[in-house]
């Protein structure tokens, strides 16, 4: 037996843990490491189902190749031999953009892999690159980009003056958080509700909303209207000279806010008079606040208009990058702050051809084009890449039926799911505890500037390959050196992971180190945001938002809402559930009057139709939920919330988003 210290790669809070291995390499436990300067020795049930999830049957060990209806092992070799002919074909006869990728969450967490497999779409010269970052939170990248010129700056709490900290459709007490990681919530979020003041909002009173000194439960999608409104108030307190010299478009955000009174904003969010001027008064109290938003108001209709508006009240209350606001992690390997980017002007690039409507951003198609793409045939081969397209991406019977359709579906993966099932070849890749890493990006979602570096635990099983070397490999067949002259079967981990530490605090070797520490010089460091920003500061009034603005219509009467739970991670473990045999169900949550209204019971089964599909749900009647919204989980193949979701309608013009949050739904007995 032997124990080792690594961090988990489930979701960005990346508790440090220590993971007991066997004499045959076995992994037969992990626990918190209370060592670890953030986590404190916390994990959750999804961090301790990491033995058996590395056991699990569902694991793949060996390059799958369909058969007709059969999948058959075989070599690597096999493998490549195969994806070589087949690609070079597709790309003779189609163009260079008939080949793309979907990198999904797995991808996010193994950055060494997803750079490789991302510098072989950049060779063949595709443009058909897919990320979850456009099913999950574009509105971030875009309102950051906009207003800054950068388009990731990610605001953290700053926990070591902990003030006024407002969370807008997140809960982090199950979630850990959206673009920003809470391990160890409860503690974490208590001490800001004891030494400063925490305020949820969010139409269920969740887990979160249990701990905050205020939870405000707002109709569904109409965030913006209250924070229009503050805006509007706050501006009226700001000290004019010192807000024009760091910011511009000052009068055109006056102008645009100018409409939203209080009779308004009450009527429209069904928040009472006296709450939002409590919540007003708090802003003044404490001076400066910060605030953060997760998916409840990131997939909904209105969702850049909401971080626009919360971007925009931080910056006329001056709570951004400065101490007892919100500041910005630049990341210890990521290292934003050392970067030179020219700020840019935020515009769009043409979209995939089959949907001209919609924007490229960020190097990416939306993935609410995917389907339309494969149909019209511009899209031939795809890997699906950490990924689970067929229970994360809108319109499941159409999506699945253009997944069918497709010449090749490579999936590489660590485990089978909803799409490998559909797939043409599977590549099993190393999963986290095969492999050494840094967190790239995520490193940027931190509380406090933190190195991380874990070694690989153990080797990788059977024919599992580490990602990196599977893309570099199949680089080489495609006639393309992506690791730069080092021969992927002579090359380590290592090889593979320094590229992404140009940018870092320390050298890798230094880095390895230290991992484990918090750097306290850099660790809510203020400032350095300024010396990237454009000429005149922040940019107050996007047009195309002040432009969005003006076209917004009011929410559903009944409308859908997404939510976490805490035994799975969108559809890993839905099905298997955590190492201690339980597993979250798929219910639908509605309000006990509602249900009554409708004439549910506890129990009874319920046929939700939106956008002309259904699916029958069993309610579950609950209190914390907010009459005129109904929560559905997803990541489940069986009940896939899904196939009611669609690439089609009310997605978003700016960024090619699908409305997952304020779905319009009907309920109906079975
Ligand atoms: N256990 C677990 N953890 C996860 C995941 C998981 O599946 N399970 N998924 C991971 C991923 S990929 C992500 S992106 C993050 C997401 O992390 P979070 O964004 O924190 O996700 P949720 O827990 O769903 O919280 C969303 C909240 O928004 C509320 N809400 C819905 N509509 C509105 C609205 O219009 N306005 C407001 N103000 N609130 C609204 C919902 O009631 C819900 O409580 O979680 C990550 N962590
Ligand atoms: N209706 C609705 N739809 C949603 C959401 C919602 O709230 N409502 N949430 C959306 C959000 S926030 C997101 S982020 C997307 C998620 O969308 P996806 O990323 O497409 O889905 P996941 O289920 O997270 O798939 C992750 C895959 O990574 C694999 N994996 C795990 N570890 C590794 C590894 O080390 N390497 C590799 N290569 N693979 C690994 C897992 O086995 C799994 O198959 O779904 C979105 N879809
Ligand atoms: S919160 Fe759970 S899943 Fe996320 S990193 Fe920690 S242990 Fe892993
Ligand atoms: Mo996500």
């Amino acid at each position: 037996m032997r124990e080792q210290r690594s961090f988990c790669r489930i979701c960005p809070a990346l508790c440090g843990i220590v993971v007991t291995v066997d004499d045959d390499d076995r992994v037969v436990g992990v626990r918190g490491d209370r060592d670890h300067p953030i986590s404190q020795g916390y994990t959750c049930p999804k961090g301790r189902s990491l033995p058996a999830f590395h056991h699990a049957d569902n694991r793949l060990d060996h390059p799958l190749l369909r058969v007709g209806d059969q999948f058959e092992p075989v070599s690597w070799e096999r493998t490549f031999d195969d994806l070589q002919r087949s690609l070079s074909s597709v790309i003779a006869d189609h163009g260079p953009d008939a080949v793309g990728a979907y990198l999904g969450t797995g991808a996010a967490f193994d950055p060494a892999g997803r750079r490789i497999a991302r510098k072989l779409l950049q060779s063949i010269g595709s443009r058909s690159l897919y990320t979850s970052t456009t099913v999950d939170t574009p509105c971030k990248p875009l309102v950051s980009e906009l207003m800054s010129g950068q388009p990731m700056l990610i605001p953290v709490v700053d926990e070591q003056r902990p003030g006024l900290t407002l969370l807008i459709g997140s809960n982090p007490v199950v979630s850990h958080g959206h673009l920003n990681a809470w391990s160890n919530p409860r503690t974490r979020l208590r001490r800001i509700a004891e030494e400063g003041e925490l305020w949820v909002i969010d139409p269920r009173r969740t887990e979160t909303a249990r701990l905050a000194n205020r939870h405000l439960a707002p109709t569904p999608g109409t965030d913006y209207i209250w924070l229009g409104w503050l805006v509007r108030e706050l501006l009226k307190d700001a000290d004019e000279v010192a807000l024009r010299e760091r910011a511009s478009g000052v009068d055109e955000l006056a102008a645009a806010v100018a409409g939203f009174d209080l009779e308004r904003v009450v009527e429209q969010t069904g928040l009472d008079r006296q709450e939002l001027l409590d919540l007003l008064e708090a802003i003044r109290r404490h001076g400066r606040f910060a605030g953060q938003t997760g998916t409840g108001t990131t997939m909904a209709e209105s969702a850049n208009l909401t971080e626009w508006l919360l971007w925009a009240l931080h910056i006329v209350t001056d709570s951004y990058d400065r101490p007892g606001g919100a500041w910005f992690n630049p990341g210890y390997v990521s290292g934003f702050d050392r970067r030179d980017r020219e700020p840019s002007a935020g515009s769009a690039q043409p979209g995939p051809p089959s949907r001209p409507e919609l924007p490229s951003r960020w190097g990416e198609y939306p993935c609410a084009a995917m389907s339309d793409e494969i149909e019209s045939g511009n899209l031939r081969a795809l890997f699906v890449i950490g990924a689970n397209a067929v229970t994360s991406l809108p319109d499941t019977e159409r999506l699945t039926a253009a997944l069918e359709q497709l010449d090749l579906l490579v999936v590489a993966d660590v485990a089978t799911n909803e799409t490998s099932e559909l797939a043409t070849h599977v590549l099993p890749v190393a999963g986290q505890l095969e492999r050494a890493d840094v967190p790239h990006f995520i490193d940027q979602m931190q509380p406090a500037v933190v190195a991380q570096y874990t070694d690989a635990v153990v080797p990788p099983q059977a024919e599992r390959r580490p990602m990196w070397w599977v893309f570099a490999k199949l680089g080489q067949r495609l006639g393309f050196d992506l690791m730069r002259g080092v021969d992927p079967d002579e090359a380590s981990d290592d090889d593979a992971i320094t590229p992404l530490t140009v940018t870092a605090q320390r050298p890798l070797s230094e880095l390895k180190e230290h991992a484990g520490e918090v750097d306290l010089a850099s660790w809510a460091e203020f400032g350095w945001s300024e010396r990237l920003m454009p000429d005149g500061g922040w940019r107050l009034a996007p047009a195309e938002l002040v432009e969005q603005l003006e076209q917004m219509e009011a929410p559903p009467r009944l409308s859908l809402i997404p939510r976490r739970q805490l035994r799975h991670l969108n559809s890993q473990l839905a099905a298997s559930g955590t190492e201690d045999g339980r597993r979250d169900p798929p219910h639908v949550l509605v309000h006990p009057d509602d249900a009554r209204e409708l004439g549910f019971e506890a129990g009874d089964l319920v046929r939700v139709r939106a956008n002309g599909h259904a699916l029958e749900l069993v309610v579950e009647p609950d209190e914390s939920i907010r009459r005129g919204v109904v929560s559905v989980p997803h990541g489940f193949g069986a009940l896939n919330v899904n196939v009611l979701t669609s690439g089609v309608e009310s997605v978003d013009p700016l960024t090619g988003m699908v409305r997952y949050s304020g779905v319009p739904v009907e309920l109906e007995p079975v």
